[in-house]
């Protein structure tokens, strides 16, 4: 028999509002609309493997409209489902240069949302999981219309954070800060249904690290030592998948450390700290894990611009302490 006991993602946002009491419900509203938007990614996704017979990315399909590329789809769905309902000041795609306004016909908000509609699209043509990626701040400036401003706040400011993993199925985890919640699309009924909830990163958890080691002569000397550090002591198991959110979504449920460090080709690392890196620390901080630059937390780094990089470390708090202290050179070893 299937079960009755079904929550469904709306009637958790409603009970995780219900706590703060004087909450107006617009917060609420804007995760609904995340949620819904995430559904039309889904689906968008799961149609990917017949673009050889509907028409790949730039040709014109049988319609004869033009196909269009599924990150800028998943963009402008994104978007349009977020630009009007009076809940946002602006927005950050990693799609766009600037931030985005919200259209003059629409009244504005008091939150920003930060996100990378579609991480990993290079692994859309093999059938790799991706995801789309978010961050949510408050409005901080004092104009109507939100700014640059708004948008350059700290990880520790956000408000929440969350990504959808498009996988085997599809899964929503997000935090407001009360633990961390998983939900899995049930497509029969077009419902995220919680099914993972208060994620806790194990630990001890599978001893896992996640890094390309093709960039191995790139790296630092640091960064070469603690790797080899961790194959050295035959306790651990290495997986990569190079797509973040599939990456991610295995290190917060099994535990490990997955690094995207910094090396000669890219300084400042690869990944992005507003709309991919913090919102994973957010994840990590609230499921009992970390985050780090190798230096610093990656929620206490001062954003100096939208599309910034940063070098990433995150998972179990004993492995990025590892890291950290290797990075250092203070490790014994
Ligand atoms: P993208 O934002 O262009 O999709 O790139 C980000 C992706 C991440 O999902 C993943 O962690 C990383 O790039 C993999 O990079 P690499 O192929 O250098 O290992
Ligand atoms: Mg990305």
């Amino acid at each position: 028999m299937p079960s009755t006991s079904v929550v469904t993602i709306s009637r958790h946002i409603n009970d995780q509002e219900r706590r703060h009491p004087d909450a107006t419900g617009a917060f609420s509203n804007l995760l609904y609309d995340l949620a819904l938007a995430a559904k039309i990614v889904s689906r968008e996704v799961n149609q990917a493997g017949l673009f050889d017979l509907l028409g790949s990315a730039g040709e014109t399909n049988v319609q004869g409209e033009t196909v269009q590329k599924l990150d800028q789809f998943a963009h402008e769905v994104i978007y349009k489902a977020m630009d009007h309902a009076g809940h946002l000041c602006c927005m950050a795609s990693e799609e766009c240069e600037d931030i985005i306004a919200i259209p003059d016909r629409f009244p504005i908000g008091e939150y920003v949302l930060l996100f990378d509609p579609l991480d990993g699209s290079s692994n859309i043509d093999i059938n790799v999981s991706i995801g789309t990626i978010f961050s949510i701040h408050r409005k901080i400036s004092s104009g109507e219309r939100g700014t640059l401003e708004d948008c350059l706040q700290r990880g520790t400011e956000q408000l929440a954070a969350g990504y959808v993993l498009y996988g085997s199925s599809t899964m929503l985890v997000y935090t407001t800060g009360m633990g961390v919640h998983g939900f899995t699309l049930d497509p029969s009924i077009g419902e995220f249904l919680l099914s993972h909830p208060d994620i806790r990163i194990p630990d001890p958890g599978a001893r896992l690290y996640s890094v390309n080691e093709a960039y191995r002569d790139r790296w630092s000397d640091e960064q070469r030592r603690l790797v080899d550090h961790m194959k050295g002591t035959g306790r651990y198991s290495a997986r990569y998948i190079g797509s973040l959110v599939a990456d991610f979504h295995r290190t917060l449920l099994r535990g490990g450390i997955f690094m995207y460090p910094a090396d000669s080709k890219s300084p400042e690392g690869k990944l992005r700290l507003l709309y991919e890196a913090a919102p994973m620390a957010m994840l990590a901080r609230e499921a009992g894990g970390r985050a780090s630059d190798g230096v610093r937390d990656i929620l206490d780094i001062e954003p100096q611009s939208l599309h910034q990089r940063t070098p990433l470390f995150v998972g179990s708090a004993p492995l990025v302490d590892l890291a950290e202290r290797f990075l250092a050179g203070t490790s014994e070893i």
